[in-house]
C-alpha cells in the first residue's frame, strides 16, 4: 500500500453537480442505479481527457455516458477504480451496480445490522455503494429513491426532505428523499428497517419548527428520552453560543447496533451506535448518560462544523473534528460543571493523546501523509485538535473569538476548506499574527515546559524561567518553538490570589489569573511586588496541551490542592502528589506515605464547599497506563502493586471519612442523572473502591448489599467491578446473577463482558479466551469486540501485559481473525502493543514477535499493515 500525501493535493478535475440515486434494497443483493451530472472544474488543470471514479467491491451491470452504453474498449475496470478513457466537459453518466449488504462485515458502505440496512460512508465508504469521486471537495445535490419490501422495510430514510411515498405492486414501496444542501458523498446516508420512532419538535431562534425523530428497534422505544432532551439542549446552545440555527425541517437520528465509530453526522440523518442513544437509569451508567449527551451534541454541531463547511481533503479532518470536539466540550462544560469537564478533557489527553504523540504513530493534528485514513481518527486529530481551537479562543478572549467564528461561518458556508482557512479568520478578526501558532497544526509531539522559579525577598521579585522543547517524533527530528497561552496565578501563604504584576504594566492588575504568551525557547517572567514567595498555579484551565515540569514541594501541592480556585490546578496538584508517591512505591514498596499528604486527602473529603464530583476527581489516581508512560522502563507489576498499596493506605487511614462520604452520598434520588446526583454517586463509589482495597468483611458486605439493592446501573456496576476484582470466587455469583438479569439487553451484556476483561484478577487472559467462545460473543459486533478484547488490551495493563505474553498472543490471534472481517476495528485494537519499546526486554521480544506474526500474514488490510509496520519501523 502507498501513502497519500498532503503535498500531492490537486483540486478535482471534474465536479458532480447532481446525484440521483435509486436503490432496490435487499439484504443479499441491492442494486444501485446512479445518474450523475459531471462538469469540468474550472479551477483545475486539464488532464488527459479521461475520468477516473472510485469504486470497490461493486459489480458493474450497466454504464452509459450521455445515454449511450459504453463498450468495454471505452473504459477500464480495476479493483478500486473505473476509468473512462474519453469524456467531454459536461456529461451525464449512468451506472448500475450490485452490492451485497449482508456480506459487508467491514461496516463501511451499505451493510446489514440485525434486521436493518444502514450506511457508513465516512471516510471512504461511498465508493462501496456506487462509482463516484469519493473525496470531500466534490459537493453535490443528492436525490435518493429507495425501493424495498414494505413488510421488512416499512421505514426508508435518506438525507434531506421527504418528497414522496408510494405503494408499488408485489408488496413493495418507494420513498423519495431530496437534500437541498450540496454535500460531499461521505455525508450520504440511508436506512431501511422496521423501526419505531420517538418524535418531538424544536422551534428555532427564527421561529421555524423542526421535526425531531429518533428511530430505534421497537423494543428500545422507552430508552430514547435522554437522547431527545440532549438534542434539544444542543440545538438551543448552538444558537446562543455560536449563532448557529438548524437548516432543514427535519432532524433524524437512527440507532444501530453494529457500528464502527460512536456516531455519524450525515446531513439530516445521523446514524448512531446505539450505545450513544439508548439509556434508562437501570441499564445505563452515569458515564453512558454523559456520553450520550456529548455525542448527540457533537453530531448535531457537525451540521455547521463539518456539513455546511466541510474539509477540502482528509488531511484537514481536524478542521471539523477538532472544532466540533471543542464545541461539544464547551457544551458539556456549560450544561454540567466546567471544572469537572476540563479535568476529563485533560485526563483523556494525558491517557490517550500524549502516549500517541510519544509512540510510533505520532502525527501532527494536520497529518502530512497516511496509508489508510481510517487510522487517523485519533486522539491527536480530535482532542489535540480541540485544544488548538481552545488555545486560539483563549488568546482572543470570548468576544473576539465569537466574531472570528462568525466570520468563518459566513465566509466559508458551502465550501470545502482547510485548517489554514480557519486560522486565517482568527487572524483577520483579531489582527494578530498566528504564523508561529500554525506550527501546532504541522508539528507532532507533546511539548514540555521545564520551569524554575526563584524569589528575591529583598526586591520582592518572583521570577519564573520557562524553557520549552518538544521531543523528536517519527519523521520530525527537529522541533521549533511554539506559541502558547500560559495562564498563571499566584497564591500567597494564606491561599489568597496575588496580582500578577509585570514590569511595564500601565494598569493596576487585579488579583487572579493572568494569561501570558510564550513564544521563545526560553521565557523569563518577572513578577513584581511579592513580599513572600508565592505558590505558582500554572497552566490554569489546562491552557495548553503540554507537559509541565516544575519541582513542586509536597507542601506546594497540598497548598494548591486546598486553596486553588482553578479546578484543573487543584486536580493536577492531587495528581502530582499521587504520581510522585505511586512512582516511589513502584520502585520501593517500603516507601513511607507522608501523613501530611494523607491529611490533605482527608481535608478534601471533609470539604463541604467543594463539588462532590471534584472531590471524587481529587481522590482518583493517575491510571496505571499513565504512570507507565512516566517510567523509562515500564514496571507493569510494580505500578499495579503501588496502586493497590496507596488505595489500601488511604482506605485504612481515611476509613471513617470514607465511610462518612459513602453514607452521606447515598443518593436520595438514585435514578436522577443531574450533574449533582452524578457527582455524589461518583464520590460514593470512589470511597467504596478505596475502602474495598482494605480486606474486611464489613465493607465487603456493604459492597454486596449495594450490588443487590441498587436500582441504577452506575451503582450496580461499580459494586460488581469491586466484587469481581477483590472477591476472588465470591465474584462469580454476582456475575452470574447480573448475566441472568440482563441477558436480553445487549448493551448491558457488553458491560458484563467488560467487567470480566478489565478485572485485575489473576487468570483474566484465560477467562477472556473462554468468553470468546461464549454464545453471546461475536467478532462481527464492534461493541462486543471493544467490550471484551478492547477492555482487556486497553483498560487492564497488569493482566494484558502478563509476563508470559499470553495477552499479546490473544491480541494478535484476534487481530488476525478480525482483519479480514473488519480491518478498521482490527487496526485499532493493536494500539496497546505499538509502544513495545517502553517495556522490559522479555515483554519487548514478545510484543515484537506478535507484531511480526501479524505482518507476515499475506493478506493484511492497509489499516493493520500501516499500524503494525510503523510500530516495527
Ligand atoms: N462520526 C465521527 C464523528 O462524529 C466521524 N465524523 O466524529
Ligand atoms: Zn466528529
Amino acid at each position: 500500500p502507498h501513502p497519500v500525501r498532503l503535498a500531492d493535493y490537486r483540486p478535482p478535475e471534474f465536479l458532480i453537480e447532481r446525484v440521483d440515486l435509486t436503490f432496490e434494497l435487499d439484504e443479499q443483493v441491492t442494486t444501485v442505479h446512479a445518474l450523475l451530472e459531471f462538469s469540468r472544474n474550472p479551477a483545475a488543470t486539464r488532464g488527459d481527457g479521461s475520468l477516473t471514479l472510485d469504486g470497490e467491491q461493486l459489480e458493474l451491470i450497466e454504464l452509459k455516458l450521455a445515454g449511450q452504453t459504453l463498450t468495454p474498449a471505452e473504459y477500464q475496470l480495476e479493483a478500486e477504480a473505473l476509468r473512462i478513457h474519453r469524456v467531454p466537459d459536461r456529461f451525464q453518466l449512468e451506472t448500475q451496480v450490485r452490492i451485497h449488504p449482508n456480506r459487508n462485515t467491514a461496516l463501511e458502505g451499505l451493510y446489514q445490522s440485525g434486521p436493518m440496512l444502514c450506511t457508513q460512508c465516512e471516510a471512504e465508504g461511498f465508493r462501496k455503494i456506487t462509482f463516484f469521486l469519493d473525496r470531500p471537495d466534490v459537493l453535490s445535490r443528492f436525490r435518493t429513491t429507495l425501493i424495498a419490501d414494505q413488510d421488512r422495510f416499512p421505514v426508508l430514510l435518506a438525507n434531506g426532505n421527504l418528497v414522496s411515498e408510494t405503494r408499488l405492486p408485489a408488496g413493495r414501496h418507494q420513498v423519495i428523499w431530496d437534500d437541498p444542501f450540496p454535500k460531499p458523498c461521505y455525508l450520504f446516508a440511508l436506512i431501511g428497517g422496521d423501526l419505531s420512532v420517538v418524535e418531538d419538535q424544536f422551534r428555532t431562534c427564527s421561529g421555524r419548527d423542526i421535526g425531531l425523530r429518533i428511530f430505534v428497534e421497537p423494543h428500545n422505544l422507552d430508552r430514547c428520552g435522554h437522547a431527545m432532551q440532549a438534542l434539544k439542549k444542543a440545538m438551543r446552545w448552538d444558537e446562543e453560543r455560536f449563532g448557529r440555527e438548524y437548516d432543514l425541517d427535519l432532524y433524524m437520528i437512527v440507532a444501530v447496533s453494529h457500528f464502527n465509530m460512536g456516531a455519524m453526522e450525515n446531513k439530516g440523518l445521523n446514524v448512531f451506535n446505539d450505545k450513544f442513544v439508548l439509556a434508562s437509569p437501570d441499564t445505563a451508567t452515569d458515564e453512558d448518560f454523559q456520553g450520550i449527551e456529548s455525542v448527540i451534541a457533537h453530531e448535531y454541531f457537525h451540521n455547521w462544523t463539518g456539513n455546511r463547511i466541510t474539509c477540502r481533503d482528509w488531511f484537514q479532518l481536524s478542521l471539523k473534528e477538532g472544532f466540533t470536539v471543542y464545541r461539544d466540550q464547551e457544551f458539556s462544560a456549560e450544561v454540567g460543571s466546567r471544572d469537572v469537564q476540563r479535568i476529563a478533557d485533560a485526563r483523556f489527553l494525558r491517557n490517550h493523546q500524549f502516549p500517541e504523540d510519544a509512540g510510533p504513530m505520532a502525527h501532527p493534528v494536520r497529518p502530512d501523509s497516511y496509508i489508510e485514513i481510517n487510522n487517523f481518527y485519533t486522539p491527536t486529530v480530535y482532542n489535540k485538535g480541540a485544544e488548538l481551537v481552545r488555545m486560539q479562543a483563549c488568546l482572543l478572549g470570548p468576544e473576539l473569538f465569537r466574531r472570528a467564528t462568525d466570520r468563518y461561518f459566513e465566509r466559508h458556508d458551502g465550501q470545502a476548506v482547510t485548517t489554514d482557512d480557519f486560522v486565517r479568520c482568527i487572524e483577520e478578526v483579531s489582527g494578530r499574527d498566528l504564523a508561529q501558532f500554525r506550527r501546532w497544526y504541522a508539528q507532532a509531539g507533546t511539548p514540555y515546559l521545564d520551569i524554575e522559579a526563584d524569589h528575591d525577598a529583598t526586591r520582592h521579585l518572583y521570577r519564573l524561567r520557562i524553557r520549552q522543547w518538544t521531543p523528536p517524533t517519527p519523521g520530525q527530528p527537529v522541533k521549533e518553538p511554539l506559541h502558547l497561552p500560559f495562564a498563571l496565578g499566584l497564591l500567597d501563604d494564606q491561599g489568597r490570589e496575588c496580582p500578577v504584576r509585570l514590569e511595564g504594566d500601565v494598569q493596576d492588575q487585579p488579583a487572579g489569573t493572568r494569561v501570558l504568551e510564550l513564544r521563545e525557547l526560553e521565557t523569563e517572567i518577572c513578577v513584581l511586588g511579592l513580599r513572600t514567595r508565592p505558590v505558582p498555579s500554572m497552566l490554569r484551565g489546562f491552557s495548553a496541551p503540554v507537559k509541565l515540569r516544575y519541582a513542586f514541594t509536597n507542601a506546594d501541592l497540598i497548598h494548591l490542592m486546598r486553596y486553588d480556585r482553578d479546578g484543573f490546578c487543584r486536580w493536577d496538584a492531587a495528581q502530582r502528589l499521587q504520581e510522585r508517591l505511586l512512582l516511589r512505591l513502584t520502585q520501593d514498596p517500603t516507601t513511607l506515605i507522608p501523613d501530611d499528604v494523607v491529611a490533605a486527602f482527608r481535608d478534601a473529603l471533609r470539604d463541604p464547599a467543594t463539588d462532590p464530583a471534584l472531590i471524587a476527581e481529587l481522590l482518583t489516581f493517575p491510571s496505571e497506563s499513565y504512570l507507565a508512560d512516566q517510567l523509562d522502563v515500564v514496571d507493569v507489576d510494580g505500578i499495579h502493586r503501588a496502586h493497590r498499596q496507596l488505595a489500601s493506605h488511604l482506605g485504612t487511614h481515611l476509613n471513617d471519612d470514607l465511610m462518612a462520604a459513602y453514607a452521606h452520598n447515598q443518593d436520595p434520588a438514585p435514578t436522577e442523572v443531574t450533574p449533582r446526583a452524578i457527582g455524589r454517586r461518583r464520590l460514593k463509589n470512589r470511597a467504596l473502591a478505596l475502602l474495598m482495597a482494605v480486606d474486611g468483611a464489613k465493607v465487603f458486605n456493604l459492597c454486596q448489599t449495594q450490588f443487590e439493592t441498587a436500582d441504577n446501573m452506575t451503582d450496580t456496576l461499580a459494586a460488581l467491578r469491586l466484587l469481581v476484582d477483590h472477591g476472588g470466587a465470591a465474584g462469580d455469583a454476582p456475575l452470574q446473577r447480573f448475566y441472568e438479569r440482563w441477558s436480553q439487553v445487549p448493551l448491558v451484556i457488553d458491560k458484563w463482558f467488560s467487567v470480566q476483561a478489565s478485572s485485575c484478577r489473576e487468570g483474566t487472559v484465560e477467562r477472556v479466551r473462554g468468553l470468546m467462545a461464549h454464545p453471546d460473543f461475536s467478532l462481527r459486533n464492534p461493541n462486543r469486540v471493544r467490550s471484551l478484547i478492547g477492555a482487556l488490551c486497553h483498560a487492564n495493563s497488569v493482566q494484558f501485559h502478563a509476563a508470559d505474553g499470553s495477552g499479546y498472543r490473544l491480541l494478535s490471534d484476534v487481530v488476525l481473525e478480525l482483519d479480514p472481517l473488519n480491518p478498521q476495528i482490527a487496526a485499532r485494537l493493536l494500539k496497546p502493543i505499538l509502544s513495545w519499546r517502553r517495556y522490559d526486554a522479555g515483554r519487548q521480544a514478545q510484543m515484537r514477535r506478535e507484531l511480526a506474526r501479524v505482518l507476515e500474514t499475506g493478506e493484511l488490510s492497509a489499516d493493520v499493515y500501516e499500524v503494525a509496520s510503523k510500530a516495527l519501523d
